[in-house]
């Protein structure tokens, strides 16, 4: 009996604990354990339960990162390509030959076209700011490559929210606790934000209601005291209708705004063009619907408003979130312990812009183009004036998850094109590389992570050895950089020298970081911010870093930008007049392809039991829209419009409003019959703020196949 006990004791102390944080586009920022047996193996990587928000569970997905990091198809050396692009077909060669085989063409492609013909492309492979941030700057900066307008994801909201409020401060979710009413706008925090749910959970038992905007009856919805289902892309319209309610029954807060917004008579001319009756037609939801969320949300207080990047997807995407933030200013919410707007805490930090990237550095030629890569299928077919010759693509999947991706396939196919993907799968992308370089996984790298969904800085010690030959993205641009002969220190640090550099940079500008050093950080892993009691809550001594110091319902600087300076509702670029049922069975529908449960856009989406839980790529469809066109549960259908198509398993199913559609996304094409995904039919046409993705703005036709 004793020995039997003493044998797993005996195992569990030569296991090694690892402090990390989990690097994927998710608001959480998870603070990772991780246990390392003596072979130097992971064994298991778990949630700290000492952290304020992680408090000892991950999510669905990262509860299997072992199944990531050991999968039997992870690359583990630089490749080379031996048949047709696009084939798979590789070679093993060694770093120095890659190397050396993309540094001459560089070499090239410079002396011939100049830099600015080499685009970098990434994006959310990891939040890190040493395999992340500087990495998508330093060394490009010194090439003089072309920069890419990373706008895949919240641009046009992080716009919003900047030119209305001023600044990303979001309460830490712990302060939901405290709320009366949570108005979840857009959002889908029980799958893309799971940390939420317990504090929404708590305040509900605590009385607080919670009502869920979404188009979608979502996992969030299906919890909630209230659901309210309006059309895509009209969230902007029922925003300003709720003004109009509340002005009309004199529910506002006009001392709030007297005291601590600009332009309220704008806002006011704008709010009595959508009198519920025409907002209801616009949205449609019942006008009783309207009236009632307006007495709710200006009645109960603290009410906390969560909005999040999904609803931002639309080409009226910033306009709409403008709207959003002005509601809690409206009702005088912001300021308030468990009231105001939650989108995003990536403001309590700000990373020192001139340390991380260098360009100021006299060895930096001047900035070339811009190129934003929502357009990528578009400038590697043509936009590009000149033309891009070598696509360096890490961090990112743009072959399954950059829309109109049909387009970028085609441009991949191009022989004058020289393709290096840096992954640790061979995804669709990866696929059409020239040189394919392996990448290292969380575990095996170093980095820092500052969250955008709570209040902490956190440090990723490396658990494990790189397998294989498989190098971080930071230690492939040094290689890079010093295989060019660039001799600049800041290109040749490691990333704990970067990391140290970068938290002294920053440290003046950024009180939260008091008392957070090197040391500590390494030691610790995950540091709360430093911050009083009273800075928790965000504006609480009334200001607002905006121009005026206000809420600007008016705003001076979105009229510079060519923007509408007040907040308004404009149909959607490919939208439907607000009607339930189609009236031919050949009218196109809104398609909305939000977030999965089981991936993080495209990753994860070659683990096999990830695949399992997630199903199939299915199509939502409403029985009354189902029934017009004779399509059954199960049936295949294909969705189609000009820029391509895809095929669904159709799911009727009432989730879904009549009149909308919806998937779920990325999945891998490779893995499907057609090597396409949805993001065949998506636009890459750009939103009205700060040149944002898309995505939801996509209306197609839908016929059944068998
Ligand atoms: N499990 C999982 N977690 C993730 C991700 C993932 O892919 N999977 N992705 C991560 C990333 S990159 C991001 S940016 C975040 C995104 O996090 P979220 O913004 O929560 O995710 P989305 O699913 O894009 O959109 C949220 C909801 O907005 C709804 N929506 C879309 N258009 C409209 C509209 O016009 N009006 C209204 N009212 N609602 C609308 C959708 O139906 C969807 O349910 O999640 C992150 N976390
Ligand atoms: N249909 C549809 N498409 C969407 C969305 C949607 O809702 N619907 N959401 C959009 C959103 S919000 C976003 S943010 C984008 C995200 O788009 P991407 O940034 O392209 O994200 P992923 O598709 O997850 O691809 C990330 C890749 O980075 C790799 N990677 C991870 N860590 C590292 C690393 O350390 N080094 C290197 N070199 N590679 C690494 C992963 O293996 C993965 O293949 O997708 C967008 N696409
Ligand atoms: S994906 Fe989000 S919820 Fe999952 S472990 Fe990472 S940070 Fe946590
Ligand atoms: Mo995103």
């Amino acid at each position: 009996m004793s020995l039997q006990m003493s044998a797993p004791a005996k195992k569990e102390r030569q296991l090694r604990v690892v402090y990390g944080s989990c690097p994927h586009d998710c608001p959480d920022c998870c603070a990772l354990e991780i246990k390392v047996d003596e072979d130097g193996r992971a064994v298991s990587v778990r949630g700290r339960a000492d952290h304020q928000v992680t408090r000892g569970w991950l999510c669905a997905k990262v509860n299997h990162y072992l199944e990531r990091v050991y999968h039997p198809e992870r690359l583990l050396y630089p490749m080379r390509r031996v048949g047709p692009k696009g084939s798979g077909k590789f070679e093993r060669i060694s770093w120095d030959e890659a190397v050396a085989e993309i540094t001459t063409r560089w070499r090239d492609i410079i002396a011939q076209h100049g830099a600015q013909c080499i685009l970098p492309y990434s994006y959310a492979g990891t939040l890190g700011l040493v395999q992340g941030a500087v990495t998508d700057t330093r060394f490009w900066n010194r090439l003089g490559a072309c920069r890419l307008e990373r706008a895949i994801c919240g641009h046009a909201a992080e716009e919003a929210v900047l030119l209305t409020v001023g600044g990303r401060l979001a309460p830490s979710p712990e302060m939901l606790v405290q709320s009366k009413l949570i108005l979840i706008w857009g959002s889908n925090p029980a799958s893309t934000a799971p940390h939420v749910m317990p504090f929404l959970r708590q305040a509900q038992r605590q009385g607080a209601r919670v009502i869920v905007i979404d188009p979608i009856r979502t996992l969030t919805a299906r919890s909630a005291d209230q659901h309210i289902q309006p059309f895509p892309g009209t969230d902007a319209a029922l925003a300003l209708a709720l003004v109009n309610v509340m002005v009309t029954e004199g529910l506002h807060n006009a001392h709030w705004i007297a005291e601590h917004t600009q332009g309220w008579e704008h806002l006011l001319e704008r709010a009595m063009q959508f009198p519920p009756a025409r907002a209801a037609q616009i949205t449609g939801l019942a006008p009783e619907t309207i009236i009632d969320l307006a007495r709710t949300y200006a009645t109960t207080s603290p009410a906390m408003l969560r909005v999040s990047d999904g609803i931002n997807r639309h080409t009226n995407g910033g306009q709409t979130v403008r709207m959003l933030a002005c509601l809690p200013a409206v009702t005088g919410q912001y300021g308030r312990p468990g009231g105001g707007l939650m989108y995003s805490t990536s403001d309590w930090l700000s990373w020192d812009k001139e340390t991380m990237a260098r360009s100021y550095d006299p060895a930096c030629p001047p900035p070339p183009r811009t190129l934003n890569m929502n357009r990528l299928g578009a400038i590697l077919t043509g936009e590009a004036d000149p033309p891009i010759y070598s696509l360096y693509v890490y961090n990112a999947n743009p072959a399954a998850s950059t829309p109109n991706s049909g387009k970028i396939a085609e441009g991949l196919m191009r022989e004058d094109l020289f393709t290096v993907v840096h992954e640790l799968f061979e995804t669709d992308t990866a696929r059409f590389a020239d040189i394919v370089l392996p990448a290292t996984s969380q575990l095996e790298q170093v980095d820092i992570h500052k969250p955008y969904g709570h209040l902490s800085l956190q440090y990723n010690t490396p658990a494990i050895a790189p397998l294989g030959e498989a190098r971080s993205n930071w230690n492939v641009m040094r290689t890079l950089a010093a295989a060019m002969g660039f001799t600049e220190q800041w290109l040749q640090d490691d990333a704990d020298t970067v990391i140290r550099e970068m938290l002294e940079a920053s440290r003046p500008a950024n009180p939260s970081l008091t008392g957070i050093t090197f040391a500590r950080l390494q030691a610790e892993g995950s540091i709360p911010f430093t911050l009083s009691e009273s800075q928790r809550t965000p504006f609480a001594d009334g200001n607002f870093p905006t121009p005026s110091g206000k809420v600007e319902f008016y705003s001076e600087r979105a009229a510079e930008k060519g923007y509408d300076p007040v907040p308004d509702w404009v149909p959607e670029v490919e939208a439907r007049d607000g009607r339930d049922v189609s009236t031919t069975v050949d009218e196109k529908l809104p398609l909305l392809c939000p977030a999965s449960h089981h991936f993080i856009s495209s990753t994860f989406g070659n683990v096999e039991s990830m695949i399992t839980k997630q199903g199939e790529p299915t199509l939502s469809i409403h029985p009354q829209d189902a029934e017009r066109r004779g399509i059954r549960s199960g049936q295949l259908v294909r969705v189609s419009n000009e820029r391509g198509w895809c095929r669904l398993v159709a799911r009727v199913t009432e989730e879904v409003r009549p009149g909308v559609l919806a998937t779920t996304s990325v999945w891998w094409p490779k893995f499907s019959p057609d090597q396409r995904n949805v993001n065949w039919t998506t636009s890459d046409r750009l939103a009205d703020f700060n040149g944002g993705s898309t995505f939801y703005t996509n209306l197609v036709v839908l016929e059944a196949i068998n």
